[in-house]
């Protein structure tokens, strides 16, 4: 398994997540990379490789160019305008306001740009946000040339992210991004499986009228889960893109086995779909003690998780997604990692 990883997503280092109505120490931390490397390396999963600088035009291939320049400059216009503390949305373009227009202040412009208030922009993020799709492309390179599975330990994470909104920790849409390579570089179809406990609204909006991309999410309820407003059942593409969007929304609780049975269908559908590659988005905040998410995996669950991914019998990249309970987030990942590996 080659894994690939950036110093470079230490440059997010935001201090503030608006958190049920007070301003915490973010959940989206860099110590998660370092946890999760520790143990990989302790475990040997597998040799670690430091993307190359792939620039923008990955970016530009599924994400608003005026999006990509807001991201770019937010930093600096926000110090630019002399506000103290860090970047955080106030005002949207709610539903009896004018969304047509993109405002001039940043203060304005935040809010037309992001999904929600939690994600705070601070010096760096950007600069991390573009190691983090560096490392997916990393990953998604290795895996087109080889067939071999790879891991991008990604953050920020992405799967949040649509094409023109940033919101839930993520900024640039790793998955989608690796997607689009994929299908730059001759895949025909390749399905994106979103494991982690949210919804992936940005991967599923970036690819809801197309059929070169099957999306897939199993997540926690949208009736009373972060995103709330998309992942239900119902959502299931437009245009050509009908049927290659499939919603699996289950509810705080859900036991592993159910859990394992939904995946099953979803690993049926790939299959059925003829998809050439497999994209997991990996988020490991089902497990039984995230501080923010409702699922119930426990450590050796995840090994049973990376098992049945193989089933999809394609080549796979995996993506980092979410997890925030940093004491056990690095043995999570490593038993997704082993079990894959077992199964194949
Ligand atoms: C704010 C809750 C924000 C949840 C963000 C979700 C992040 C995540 N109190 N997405 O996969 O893990
Ligand atoms: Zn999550």
């Amino acid at each position: 398994m080659h894994i690939f990883y950036s110093d470079k997503t230490r440059l997010r280092q935001a201090r503030t997540e608006l958190h049920d109505g007070v301003l915490v120490a973010p959940f989206e931390c860099p110590e998660r990379v370092d946890l999760v490397l520790k143990q990989l390396q302790q475990a040997a999963v597998g040799e670690l490789f430091e993307p190359r600088a792939f620039g923008l035009e990955p970016v530009l291939a599924v994400h608003d160019a005026d999006y990509v320049n807001f991201l770019a400059d937010c930093w600096h216009e926000w110090v630019a305008a002399g506000h103290e503390g860090e970047a955080i949305p106030n005002i949207w373009p709610a539903r009896t306001l004018r969304g047509d227009r993109i405002p001039r202040v940043v203060s304005a412009k935040l809010g037309y740009y992001a999904l929600a208030a939690e994600t705070s922009i601070s010096e760096g993020t950007f600069e991390a946000a573009m190691a983090s799709k560096d490392v997916a492309l990393g990953a998604v390179e290795q895996t087109l040339a080889t067939g071999e599975p790879s891991f991008g330990l990604c953050r920020p994470p992405g799967h949040h992210a649509a094409f023109d909104q940033f919101g839930g920790y993520c900024f640039f849409n790793n998955a989608a991004i690796a997607a689009q390579r994929a299908l730059a570089s001759g895949k025909r179809r390749v399905a994106i499986l979103d494991v982690d406990f949210h919804h992936g609204n940005g991967t599923q909006q970036i690819f809801y009228e197309r059929d070169d991309v099957l999306f897939i999410s199993l997540h926690g309820d949208p009736e009373v889960t972060f995103p709330y407003y998309s992942g239900y059942a119902d959502e299931t593409g437009r245009g050509s893109g009908e049927g290659f969007n499939t919603n699996y929304p289950l509810p705080p609780g859900t036991t592993v086995d159910t859990w394992m049975a939904t995946l099953d269908n979803a690993l049926a559908r790939i299959k059925e779909a003829q998809c050439d590659m497999l994209i997991v988005s990996l988020g490991v905040d089902i497990f039984e003690g995230d501080p923010i998410s409702a699922f119930t995996f426990t450590s050796g669950d995840f090994s049973l998780l990376g098992q049945r991914l193989t089933q999809a019998g394609l080549p796979t990249v995996l993506l980092m997604e979410g997890g925030y309970a940093v004491d056990d987030i690095g043995i999570n990942v490593v038993n997704v990692l082993q079990g894959f590996k077992q199964g194949i």
